[in-house]
């Protein structure tokens, strides 16, 4: 096959020299990790290693067996004991997604790389390389990949393909371009088994997880627009080592009458998180981040106090106000 065009997105040279330069890289991925956090940890990880630097890989939870599959997966660590020369926040909109990782007071005064894909970004790094445009933080490390003049090789194809996958849901978002579609066949041809990823990272659930959606489900309501759901702690009591009914909120927002789908969750610390989705020409990422939380206009969260109940009223009262400015302001276009 041939090389995709000249990438049209270059890493910003202060960023290349930073990393050409580095010996030991403390790399951190966002916690409740997704697809696209553990595939950029491991595909930036595998690719630093590979230019004999020696990467740290830190998460504050621990990645999904799910993602079993990928470079350095058991390399990833809970905890860091080293002393790193650089940080590099991968995926995170904000410094709270790193997590007790980076709370550690002898990373302060270290250069903080951010490198990230959310429109909800804050920049809170030295140097900030953010790209709303792109479909999956892993979209970025293959520009890094090509601006480092790095070969692809069946491994770090197979990390930058998952986060590509799971960010898209499978290609299906709007964010999925003509490039993307390009780099992902150059991925392939690199060796990243596509329909292997699909599988394991789509289309893989636990036992445990399809009895809670069912329970979820049970609890669904729809009005103006919004259908919520509610997973509290006595749903999942039986149920061990589970607590997000992860997945729920795309699928209910496949209700032909819906345009905005929330999940509310109760924790086990007593808070409430909520996840959002919304069809194309609505904004959930500007509701999650009054409420202090971030994420992607289609996809966004945030975690509140307050009893799980109250929380969802409050919140969907939010989101139906969302629904009835954008018919508004499309009455008013047309
Ligand atoms: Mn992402």
């Amino acid at each position: 096959m041939t090389e995709s065009p000249t990438p049209h997105i270059e890493p910003p040279l202060e960023l290349l020299d930073a990393l050409t330069s580095v010996r030991k890289p403390l790399l951190i991925a966002h916690i409740s990790p997704d697809g696209d956090a553990i595939g950029s940890l491991t595909a930036l990880g595998y690719l630093l290693y590979r230019m004999g630097k020696d990467p740290i890989l830190a998460c504050q939870d621990k990645a999904p067996a799910t993602f079993n599959f990928l470079p350095f997966y058991d390399r990833i660590v809970q905890r860091v004991d080293e002393r790193p020369d650089i940080i590099i926040a991968l995926d995170s909109s904000d410094p709270t997604r790193m997590g007790t990782i980076y709370e550690e007071e002898r990373f302060n005064g270290l250069p903080l790389i951010v490198i990230d894909h959310h429109i909800t970004n804050v920049f809170f790094g030295d140097i900030n390389w953010v790209e709303p445009t792109c479909c999956a933080t892993d979209e970025m490390i293959y520009y890094l990949a090509k601006a480092l003049k790095e070969p692809l090789d069946e491994t770090l194809a197979t990390a930058l393909l998952t986060g590509i996958v799971t960010d898209t849901r499978g290609f299906r978002t709007y964010n999925v371009t003509p490039e993307v579609m390009h780099i992902t066949g150059e991925l392939i041809d690199a060796g990243a088994p596509l329909a292997m990823i699909t599988e394991r990272t789509l289309d893989t659930r636990s036992m445990a997880l399809i009895v809670l959606w069912g329970r979820v489900l049970d609890t669904v309501e729809f009005a103006d627009g919004v259908i919520s759901a509610v997973n509290s702690m006595a749903m999942r009591q039986d149920l061990e080592g589970i607590i997000r009914a992860e997945g729920l909120v795309s699928f209910i927002l496949s209700a032909q009458e819906a345009k905005i789908a929330a999940v509310f969750t109760e924790m086990p610390d007593g808070k409430v998180e909520c996840s959002f989705r919304a069809r194309r020409g609505y904004d959930v990422s500007r509701i999650a981040v009054q409420l202090g939380g971030g994420g992607h206009p289609p996809a966004a969260g945030c975690t509140l106090d307050g009893d799980i109940s109250s929380v969802r009223r409050r919140v969907v009262e939010m989101l139906r106000q969302e629904i009835r400015e954008k018919s508004m302001s499309k009455l008013v276009k047309e």
